[in-house]
């Protein structure tokens, strides 16, 4: 078998890592993961400021160059460009859209506002109480509470925008799922999962019988895994 032409540089357990590799897994491109965390040394050789992901493009026609492309979306539409089938691009009437600019607009605001409110807010200080072994549950709760109140009112903000029902844009699969699935199944798997409403958990299950989703659930905390 040859060496793939791509090498994505992050860990698994890195959401906007794995926002690229499920739409790698799902459109069919090989590529090789190189695991590691954001501001390691491995991180920063790739990445000007140490940020996971960098997409590796070993080759472009045939000529080697070893092309280091960095933030997620840049990388989107670079899959997008060189693989545009199966599409994860929307068309006016997917869902609640009504220009095709609304799928880029959901990804950017689930990237600016929903990873801060869910990884950092909630997750990260969630997981480092359940390693650290110290807190109970209640005192972690009481730790987090702004930012659960704030999480609160960022998912029903996000569900707004949802179609009623099947994917973020309806019977669409697009972007858009795979910038919010990373996230979600993160706080899935901390007690605070149970702010999910019966919309997105039904969406969730949706998601979780995608064979992209199924590949890259390895090394998340959706398993019980932990960094590289
Ligand atoms: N704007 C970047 C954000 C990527 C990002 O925040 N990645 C996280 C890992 S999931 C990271 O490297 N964080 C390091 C930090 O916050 O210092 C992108 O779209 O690629």
């Amino acid at each position: 078998m040859s060496t793939p032409l791509y090498t994505i540089i992050g860990t698994p357990f890195s959401t906007f890592t794995r926002s690229i590799t499920l739409a790698l897994a799902h459109k069919g491109i090989p590529f090789t993961q190189v695991r590691c965390v954001p501001h390691s040394d491995k991180a920063y050789d790739n990445h000007p400021f140490g940020f996971l992901p960098t997409l590796v493009i070993h080759e472009i026609d045939g000529k080697t160059v070893n092309l280091k492309l960095r933030e997620t979306s840049a990388i989107a539409r670079y899959i997008d460009r060189i693989a545009p089938q199966p599409s994860l691009l929307i068309s006016p009437g997917h869902g609640k859209a009504i220009i095709e600019e609304q799928l880029w607009e959901f990804v950017s605001l689930v990237g600016a506002h929903g990873f801060p409110a869910v990884e950092k807010g909630v997750v990260k200080p969630r997981v480092a109480a359940i390693d650290g072994g110290k807190l109970t549950d209640s005192a972690v709760r009481e730790q987090i509470k702004p930012a659960v109140e704030h999480l609160k009112r960022l998912l029903s903000q996000v569900e707004e925008l949802m179609a009623d029902e099947g994917y973020v844009f309806g019977s669409q699969l697009s972007w858009a799922d795979f910038f919010l699935f990373p996230l979600l199944a993160d706080l899935k798997a901390v007690p605070e999962g149970e702010l999910l409403s019966p919309r997105l958990v039904n969406w969730m299950e949706k998601m979780n019988k995608l064979e992209a989703v199924k590949a890259t659930t390895p090394g998340t905390l959706s398993v019980g895994a932990r960094p590289p």
